[in-house]
């Protein structure tokens, strides 16, 4: 398959400014009529082109221009083209027939049914496959698009913008015209139709702009519609009020759909979402399934104005897009909940999943340099790392600063399609900043690995802090450039109070950092060279340094601090995320210290000032709950893992197992009175406060269940029985299923039976059974494969259990390679359907190398075996081929 590059992005040769589409949608086809108004562009790029649309699974019927039909020859097609060598010099119309099979299309790109509904999926490249067109995110057009469908199995017609004409037609059938008046890209293009209703409200926008808002789903759904419009409106509000962004139009529509490959698309005014982002009622959605969903609502809207109103110019800027969208989406969730735990939560996500990207062989840079199917670079390196980019601009700028940036960028680019370095030039020009090398952020892949040591002058009261930094070499980049590193920090005194800042500059000057006359007790060291020391004076006790706050950066932070400073942070720092930070330091030393242990069949001992510093948090009544369940959280499995220079799944599993059934034995007590203490009687509130407190809970639950023993065992069967809401009865019902047995079976059939009616509750189900780290476990998800309520078609149903198993590092990564095996040959087959929700799950084999020579060579095996077999996708070819490079 061809593979793209960066480099070789050209501009367009002709551009189009007007698209007509009607639909006449049917039962067993659909014709498209696609008429665009066509200009040549004035560029270089333009000259004698031919003009190449993108098509793909299309029957042409027809090709007019200026009206004229035009015959095979004067144009040509083949499997992905439709060409006209000499088309007229001035601008012209271009009319196009298609007949399109969406009944039959069970890739979810393009227009498919899911329910008997036809909807949109054109993000990437989907909308080639419902016309010839440029489809690329810099042809920016407006939209008209008329639909036509019979009326009683289609009564609701939806596509972008304002309804402008409905009506009947004969046949039973009707017709609805919408037109969207903002230019957009044609993967925002969107289409429903379908046996919908909606639950309707209004938003008015702080110039008066009176909005309508509705939310679609099968009117029996309609009542677990009411948190996802809650999240609607508090989305908009916030952007008005942090960024000053109105929403543009009268009308915002979200479908939601029950197949769909991702979580949800931003389409122009017509959201389309996975069910499992809107749907939710306190009796079937968890605390965490309403955190997703305003997060995703959020983050859906936020893209109106970053990736909707300014877009990418090409696919390797899908960070613009998606890494500033992601960061609105976590500041939103930091105001509206709290800041501290957003970021531990944040970061521990880059850490397990990201890191470990970097690490391995699918590591590219925020701003790809190739690729070969678009989707499959819908990674956690460009949102998540994208986002933390993008977060460096505001440590770097303050929040005015970044501010500033913004309404820079939408001045200069409002209806553009650009560039990751457009939004650069923004931040550093709105605020005349010296950016030094940041840019590299973009371009090199690789998480930085930054060494400090720290000594301090007692006679002269400096300290200084020495800083190395290395970029480990990543597939196609061997050598590194140094990169410009924010570290916020602070210096704590003796009492664990922190210390007013002097900072010694280059030249030798003293400076002494204040805001508004105030001493600055956080400051943000700019390390850009590979060596660097930074002196601190006035230093009148020997400090400890707290480094790295918030996270200022992402990168693998070492220090030489001793485990007694770290302790020191652990309890004093004023800095809650390095608090929190502390512990985990601690926790991850102390893991890969038993993980030693456990491979040289050494006794494992779990170090009781550990324990003793968790039990201080747990039983600390002035802490945020959240925070508290933060800290009793282990690292997770993949984290360690990707700290190890052999990965061991087995050793890691079975040491994070101790830690909890140890700590849980030491704190019993203290776990069994925070179980009783955060019980809630009151109805279910999705409210920080209620939440905390059920996480408390149920973390505590966890622990003691972990013990197995009858006190804990009948602790959480009772709390199953009496459980008021899903987040308390799904809690309970994992603390149980941690230990295989009678209790485990019964309470899974009692659970399936009461909630078979919903597939959202039932994908949770095979969720929590695929993930368990019982061994032979492969067994019992090859059973569940056929269960009835399992359709390999719909991807939340391979989500939850196939992905659910990939989680297990036990079964997943068993030594007989049982787990390779089961995931290689559903990955042959499901690529038949679904290539993209394909390759996400052979994406599990990607960090094969990180383990022992054994499971290498099962790995191996099976990446061969998929390579080798006939027809594969190129999506699955590129992860795969990668993975083995
Ligand atoms: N923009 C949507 C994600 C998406 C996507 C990204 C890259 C390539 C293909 C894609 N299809 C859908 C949803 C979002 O991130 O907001
Ligand atoms: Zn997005």
């Amino acid at each position: 398959p061809k593979e793209y590059f960066l480099k070789d992005y050209k501009k367009p040769a002709y551009y189009c400014d007007t698209v007509e589409l009607k639909f006449v949608l049917n039962e067993d086809k659909t014709h498209v009529y696609s008429k665009i108004s066509v200009v040549r562009a004035d560029n270089e790029a333009s000259g004698s082109s031919p003009l190449v649309l993108d098509g793909s699974d299309l029957k042409l019927i027809s090709v007019h221009v200026n009206g004229k039909q035009i015959n095979e020859g004067d144009f040509y097609v083949d499997s992905c083209h439709l060409t006209l060598p000499s088309p007229p010099t001035g601008k012209f119309t271009l009319e196009i027939v298609t007949e399109i099979y969406p009944q039959d299309n069970v890739s979810l790109e393009g227009l498919y049914k899911s329910s008997g509904n036809f909807s949109t999926q054109c993000e990437a490249e989907g909308f080639r496959k419902i016309t010839f067109f440029q489809d690329r995110p810099d042809i920016m057009a407006k939209y008209t698009v008329r639909v036509e469908a019979d009326k009683t199995k289609y009564p609701v017609l939806l596509s972008n913008g304002n309804l402008i004409g409905q009506g009947d037609i004969e046949g039973g059938r009707h017709f609805a015209i919408w037109e969207d008046p903002f230019k957009k890209p044609s993967y925002l293009f969107a289409l429903v139709a379908g046996r919908l209703e909606s639950r309707d409200d209004t938003f008015v926008t702080r110039s008066g702009r009176k909005v309508t808002l509705r939310i679609y789903t099968p009117s029996e759904d309609l009542p677990k519609t009411t948190h996802a419009m809650h999240s609607l409106k508090a989305a908009m509000k916030w952007d008005e009020d942090v960024f000053g962004l109105e929403y543009d139009l009268d009308l915002y529509n979200i479908v939601a759909v029950p197949d769909f490959n991702m979580g949800a698309m931003e389409n122009k005014s017509l959201n389309i979402f996975n069910s499992k982002l809107v749907l939710a009622s306190p009796e079937t959605a968890t605390d965490a399934d309403y955190a997703a969903i305003l997060r995703v609502i959020g983050h859906e809207y936020f893209h109106n104005w970053t990736g909707n109103r300014v877009t990418c110019r090409d696919w390797f800027q899908l960070s613009l897009n998606e890494g500033v969208t992601v960061f609105r989406d976590q500041e939103f969730i930091s105001d509206t909940r709290s800041r501290t735990v957003k970021r531990i939560a944040d970061v521990s996500m880059l850490r397990n999943y990201q890191y470990a990207e970097d690490s391995g062989p699918m590591a590219h840079p925020v701003q790809p340099l190739s690729y070969i199917k678009i989707e499959t670079l819908c990674t956690v390196t460009v949102y998540e790392k994208g986002a933390e980019v993008v977060r460096m601009y505001k440590t770097l700028l303050g929040s005015q600063g970044f501010r500033k940036g913004m309404d820079l960028f939408f001045e200069r680019h409002d209806g553009q399609a650009v560039t990751c370095q457009d939004f650069y030039a923004a931040m550093k020009d709105a605020n005349n900043a010296d950016f030094a090398n940041f840019l590299l952020w973009y371009s090199q892949a690789g998480t930085p690995v930054v060494k400090v040591t720290s000594s301090y002058d007692a006679e002269k009261h400096t300290f200084a802090l020495k800083f190395s930094q290395e970029v480990p070499p990543t597939p196609g980049q061997p050598v590194k450039e140094p990169m410009f590193i924010p570290v916020a920090m602070g210096l704590l005194d003796s009492h664990g109070n922190d210390m007013p800042l002097s900072l010694v500059s280059h030249d030798g000057k003293l400076e002494t950092l204040s805001v508004g006359g105030q001493p600055v007790h956080t400051t943000v060291l700019r390390v850009t060279k590979k060596e660097e020391e930074f002196v601190f004076s006035e230093v009148y006790e020997k400090p400890v340094p707290s480094l790295l706050r918030g996270f200022s950066a992402p990168v693998r932070l070492e220090t030489d601090l001793s485990d007694n400073d770290i302790f020191f942070l652990l309890a004093h720092d004023s800095d809650e995320f390095n608090r929190w930070e502390a512990g985990q330091i601690l926790a991850r030393k102390l893991m890969l210290n038993l993980v030693a242990d456990f491979q040289q069949n050494k006794p494992l001992l779990l170090n009781p000032k550990f324990v003793q510093g968790l039990k201080t948090i747990l039983c600390d009544n002035t802490l945020d709950k959240e925070f508290i369940v933060k800290a009793m959280t282990l690292p997770g499995v993949g984290e360690i893992m990707d700290m190890m220079e052999v990965a061991d799944p087995d050793a890691v599993h079975a040491v994070r197992a101790f830690i909890r059934k140890e700590l849980a034995l030491q704190l019993k007590t203290d776990f069994l009175r925070t179980v009783q203490e955060n019980k809630s009687s009151e109805q279910y509130e999705f409210n920080h406060l209620n939440m905390a407190r059920r996480a408390l809970k149920n973390i505590s639950l966890a622990y003691l269940a972990s013990l197995k023993d009858p006190e804990c065992t009948e602790l959480a069967l009772n709390e199953y029985k009496t459980a008021t809401n899903m987040t308390d009865e799904f809690a309970a019902l994992v603390a149980i299923t941690q230990n295989p047995g009678k209790h485990q079976d019964q309470v899974l059939a009692h659970f399936y039976n009461k909630w078979k009616h919903d597939y959202l509750v039932v994908n949770k189900w095979f969720a929590l059974q695929a993930r368990s780290d019982v061994p032979g476990n492969v067994e019992n998800v090859k059973k569940l494969l056929d269960h009835p309520a399992f359709d390999i078609r719909n991807p939340n149903n391979v989500y939850s259990l196939i992905g659910g198993f990939c989680e297990s590092p036990v079964n997943f990564h068993a030594k007989d390679g049982s787990g390779y095996k089961f995931l290689a040959n559903l990955v042959v087959k499901l690529d038949k359907t679904n290539p993209q929700v394909t390759s996400r799950m052979v994406s599990a084999f990607s960090g094969w190398r990180g383990y022992d020579e054994t499971r290498q060579k099962l790995a191996k095996a099976q990446l061969e075996m998929i390579m080798s077999t006939n027809g594969i996708s190129p999506n699955v070819f590129e992860i795969v081929s990668k993975s083995l490079a």
